[in-house]
């Protein structure tokens, strides 16, 4: 039979690679289901991703900050994904003449699980478990499934000295199944061109193997520890804050085309954190607490004590340090929240103006981030809250559900905490944030910015009357004036759209009297203290950019 003579030297290898996929699937599905009961982040292609993140050099890290789009970690985990299949395969090859070696080999893979799940920031032992329980699935199914190949008889037959074989790789000779006596060791003929090949136990075998990963898979997904936390934010019901929000003045959003709108639908709102996988707390369980320097005793909240406070609604602009002049990490929401200084007060707190012994607040998220925050800056009277909802729905698993830290008027890196669940009272001097530690300021008030958002960059506008328009931010000290210039030319003063308060942004349009050619439009904004916005240019890190935003344009 033809058939039989062609099935070692094409059919054995992509078996042996099938082996070794299906090894990596069980591996995974194993991985991600244990995970489920250990936490979503130690499965190991989370953990491996993060820890990408946790061992780059700043300047990577910088780069994915500017980046941290969710499109830049489907790449992450869609490269790490291709790495362990490639690797897998070749494993499968292998397993073709050194099954235990190959097996071993998947195990290893279970090893940088294990290392990669260990060194992220808030690791526990138990995170380790995922990748070893994997490991060892898919070695199992590995030294299984090539064992139906018939790749025992190959490690008792001896080393690999044999050379050329059909195993080696898709890339095999094809002239080697015309001569028998060529036909590599592994293959063990036991007649013309046959290997014994357990065709029925692999079946078996490779079937029950990828049911099972898939199920295992499927229900790890399907379980993910986020069911329950979805089913938690579902029955949150938002209580109506007993300080309601002003009503946001109908002059607050101009409506010319093309400018951002003035509450960011959440939706749009900019997302930037080093969270692979959104952390998925269930509110029920979730607990905040709040210890440290100057507080009488340790306080433990769960989500329905927060509730029942007194809650404030305000209108805030939120801004990221690693926004570029121009940049969208910029949005403004009506939040929703606990508000901060009186939560505080109450543990026994004081700020440092008044003898306060702790002047930093450092709050953990449950994915390990830390975030510190001036003491007497939550406690000058602004609105610093530990938000529950934006834009009358509970806080979205991607802007930090149930709870998040928000201060007016700082960046979200030193204010922000998303999925918080512990407030420490502590020292500037006694302890570096996260960012900190990665040569961004510790102190970093939001600067005065100002952005064109129409016209777009090399627009081609008709000569005539054209609307140049967008936003300017200084939050905490307002904007009072916004002035373009066309090619470096006299500042025009621009019409500003009614101001909704000093904590959000404020819309501007100036009405260009626009001449064919092509002009360089540019803007500034001066604060609410009368600070005008500076030229100087400056890179994000370490506490924000600074420069005119410009905007390029033909106009026909
Ligand atoms: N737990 C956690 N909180 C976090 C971060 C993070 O990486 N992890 N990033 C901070 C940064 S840099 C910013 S700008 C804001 C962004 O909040 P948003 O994603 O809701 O827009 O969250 C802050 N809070
Ligand atoms: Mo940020």
């Amino acid at each position: 039979m033809s058939e039989d003579r062609d099935t070692p030297r094409t059919v054995r290898p992509a078996l042996g690679a099938l082996s070794g996929l299906l090894a990596g699937c069980a591996a995974l599905a194993v991985a991600q289901f244990t995970a489920v009961f250990v936490r979503p982040e130690a499965a190991p292609l989370n953990a491996v991703g993060d820890a990408v993140i946790e061992l780059s050099p700043p300047a990577v890290t910088q780069f994915g900050l500017d980046t941290f789009g969710s499109n830049n970690k489907l790449v992450l985990e869609s490269g790490t994904l291709a790495l362990i299949g490639l690797f897998a395969l070749g494993l499968g090859l292998l397993a073709l003449r050194h099954r235990r070696l190959a097996s071993a080999g998947v195990l290893l893979f279970g090893v940088v699980g294990v290392a990669a799940a260990l060194s992220r920031t808030a690791a526990a032992a138990l995170d380790a478990l995922p990748s070893v329980l994997g490991g060892l699935a898919g070695a199992g199914v590995l030294y299984l499934l090539s064992g139906r190949l018939g790749a025992e008889t190959a490690d008792a037959t001896g080393p690999a000295g044999g050379g050329r074989t059909a195993a080696s790789g898709p890339g095999a000779t094809p002239e080697g199944a015309e001569e028998e006596a060529e036909q590599p060791a592994v293959m063990r003929p036991s007649g013309a061109g046959r290997w014994d090949f357990d065709r029925r136990g692999f079946v078996i075998a490779a079937t029950t193997a990828a049911v099972a990963s898939a199920g295992a898979g499927a229900a790890g997904l399907e379980l993910g520890g986020s069911s329950s936390a979805a089913a938690s934010r579902r029955r949150v019901r938002l209580p109506r804050p007993g300080d309601a929000a002003r009503p946001i003045p109908a002059g607050a959003d101009l409506k010319v085309p093309g400018v951002s709108r003035f509450t960011t639908p959440n939706s749009e709102f900019y997302r930037v954190d080093t969270a692979l996988v959104v952390p998925k707390v269930d509110a029920t369980t979730w607990r905040l607490r709040l210890h440290g320097r100057g507080v009488r005793e340790p306080v433990t909240y769960r989500f329905r004590d927060l509730l029942k406070r007194r809650l404030i609604e305000r209108d805030i602009t939120m801004t990221c340090v690693s926004n570029p002049v121009g940049g969208s990490y910029v949005g403004t929401a009506r939040w929703i929240g606990v508000p901060l200084a009186p939560l505080l007060r109450e543990a026994g707190v004081r700020p440092p103006s008044e003898g306060g012994r702790a002047d930093q607040i450092v709050a953990r998220s449950v994915d390990g981030m830390t975030i510190g925050t001036p003491v007497e800056t939550v406690m000058d009277g602004r609105d610093a809250m530990l938000a529950v909802g934006m834009n009358g729905q509970p806080l979205p698993f991607d802007n930090g559900f149930p709870v998040r830290m928000l201060v007016p008027g700082l960046y979200g890196y030193v204010s922000a905490c998303k999925w918080i669940e512990d407030i420490e009272l502590t020292t500037f001097d006694a302890y570096d944030a996260y960012w900190v530690r990665r040569n961004w300021a510790a102190k970093a008030p939001i600067k005065t910015q100002s952005r064109i958002d129409t016209p777009k960059p090399f627009a081609s506008p008709e000569a005539g009357t054209v609307p140049v328009a967008g936003v300017a931010w200084a939050q905490h000290r307002g904007i009072s004036r916004v002035e373009v210039r066309v090619d470096g030319g006299p500042w025009r003063e621009a019409r500003l759209a009614e101001q909704a308060g000093v904590d959000t942004w404020r819309q501007w349009v100036w009405e260009w009297p626009a001449t064919s050619g092509s002009h360089t439009l540019e803007v500034r904004a001066t604060d609410g203290d009368g600070e005008v916005q500076t030229g100087e240019r400056a890179g994000t890190v370490p506490d924000g950019a600074t420069g005119w935003h410009s905007v390029v344009v033909d106009v026909s």
